[in-house]
């Protein structure tokens, strides 16, 4: 029998370097936010038992405000998995507990994985893990991804949560008394309705009505194979609930900002009880560096002059090993030639093989590989150095205008450097 977990997190906090450490395999891992953009599958063996585990793409929220929170979403609550394993960056623990605690309502089969230990500790932050474990009812463990012999205490938690047959409770978020009295009046009847289902969390279901997000709705209708919204009785009770919400002023939007509100308070309320920082002043000199980095003022020159000088460094360097690949290549060609000399080949032969196809793919490789080999080590220095999500922050406003994120702006960056490659190769070929 195989297990399945699944590892949804926040973009960028090591959901892939576990996934790759426990598997073997090489899903993409890089330090901006994301890379995964499809579910990936791996298999990992623990005590005799496989799991079959699948890295989500990184998503901040599950309340489905785009195509990947959906994804996110509908795989959590319809995946149906032995064991949800929610990663966490140690080092902003509140933004993070955000997308625990949502999940948190809706499966209870969870262990909460906090990840980059090491980079918390670098910057004096101290976790009580076990304080953590309580405040959220579900197993915590402390990892640092890379090193996969910090991984196996956290196989070990999702080894006994899927062994377990006990029915564990839901964790229950407390919203404020006029949305709890809401929620009061329609749970029963959700309950009525869906007994002996496959999906038996009515109190999240019963939010998602409260809520009125009607792509929530649908999904949950196909996957148990009923009409929620067509139920008079449900119908019924959803407008005497909505009822007691106006007469509070409470709107459908309104509704879903006391969600928010609440989660992200106790999001702040939790990270605050277990959290210490002994380097208050790393912190402050981060902040600075951030401001510089991506303030209007300095942050746009800033990033022009690293391109710019990636660019001349890129340039100037490549045309050394260029020209020794060339002369190498030259020099081969001139052995190839008397050696088809030698076998007597025809001229024409010799053109083709030799003139043609040897010397085009020596052209490709001693133009191409060089700017290469220096652009991509550099653009991976940038990366390690945390630079490139600030890159996409400054050019967040002008990627919106087109309609897209500022996280295209690597992407776009990539394809530049390749285009150049390509006409400079073009250029070269042809003279
Ligand atoms: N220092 C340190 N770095 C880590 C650790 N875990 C992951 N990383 C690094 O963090 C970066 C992000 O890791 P990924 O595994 O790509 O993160 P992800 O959550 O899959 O990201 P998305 O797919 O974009 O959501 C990579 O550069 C990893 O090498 C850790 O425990 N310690
Ligand atoms: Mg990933």
């Amino acid at each position: 029998m195989i297990l399945l977990l699944q590892l949804p997190g926040n973009p960028n906090v090591g959901k892939s370097t576990v996934f790759n450490s426990l598997t073997g395999l090489h899903q993409h891992t890089g330090n901006w936010p994301g890379k995964t953009v499809s579910n990936a599958m791996g298999i990992t063996n623990y005590m005799n038992k496989n799991f079959l585990l699948v890295d989500i793409p990184g998503t901040y929220s599950i309340m489905s405000n785009s195509q990947e929170e959906e994804i996110a979403r509908d795989y959590i609550c319809f995946g149906n998995p032995d064991c949800t394993v929610v990663v966490v960056d140690s080092t902003c623990l509140e933004r993070n507990l955000n997308l625990v605690y949502q999940i948190l309502e809706i499966t209870n089969k969870v262990v909460v994985c906090v990840n980059l230990l090491d980079e918390a500790k670098r910057k004096g932050i101290e976790i009580d893990l076990d304080k953590l474990s309580l405040e959220l009812g579900v197993p915590v463990v402390g990892t640092v991804a890379r090193k996969k012999k910090t991984l196996k205490n956290l196989m070990h938690n999702i080894y006994d949560v899927c062994s377990s047959d006990e029915d564990k409770k839901y964790f229950k978020v407390k919203y404020e008394d006029c949305v709890e009295s809401a929620i009061d009046i329609l749970e029963q009847n959700v309950k009525n309705l869906l007994h002996n289902n496959k999906f038996n969390n009515y109190r999240w279901i019963t939010l998602k009505l409260l809520e009125g997000n009607k792509k929530i709705i649908s999904s949950i209708e196909n996957y148990l194979n009923l009409k929620l919204l067509g139920n008079e009785i449900i119908q019924n009770s959803l407008s005497k609930a909505k009822e007691n919400l106006i007469k509070n002023d409470i709107t459908s939007s309104l509704f879903k900002d006391k969600i928010v509100s609440t989660i992200m308070f106790y999001s702040e309320n939790t990270a605050l009880k277990v959290t210490r920082y002994k380097m208050l002043n790393y912190n402050n000199r981060n902040k600075k560096i951030d401001k510089i980095l991506t303030s209007k003022l300095t942050g746009i020159p800033i990033m022009l002059l690293f391109f710019a000088l990636i660019f001349w460094i890129t340039i100037t360097g490549a045309n050394y090993p260029s020209q020794l690949l060339s002369d190498f290549f030259n020099f081969i060609e001139g052995k190839l030639v008397n050696l088809l000399e030698f076998f007597n080949s025809p001229n024409c032969l010799t053109s083709v093989l030799a003139y043609g196809m040897f010397r085009t793919l020596g052209w490709v490789v001693a133009v191409m590989l060089p700017p290469m080999a220096i652009f991509f080590p550099l653009f991976t220095i940038l990366e390690d150095l945390g630079y490139l999500p600030r890159i996409a922050f400054n050019l967040d406003g002008f990627f919106r205008k087109a309609c897209t994120s500022g996280k295209q702006a690597l992407t776009m960056c990539m394809g530049v450097t390749k285009l150049e490659f390509f006409i400079i190769s073009l250029l070269f070929c042809t003279i």
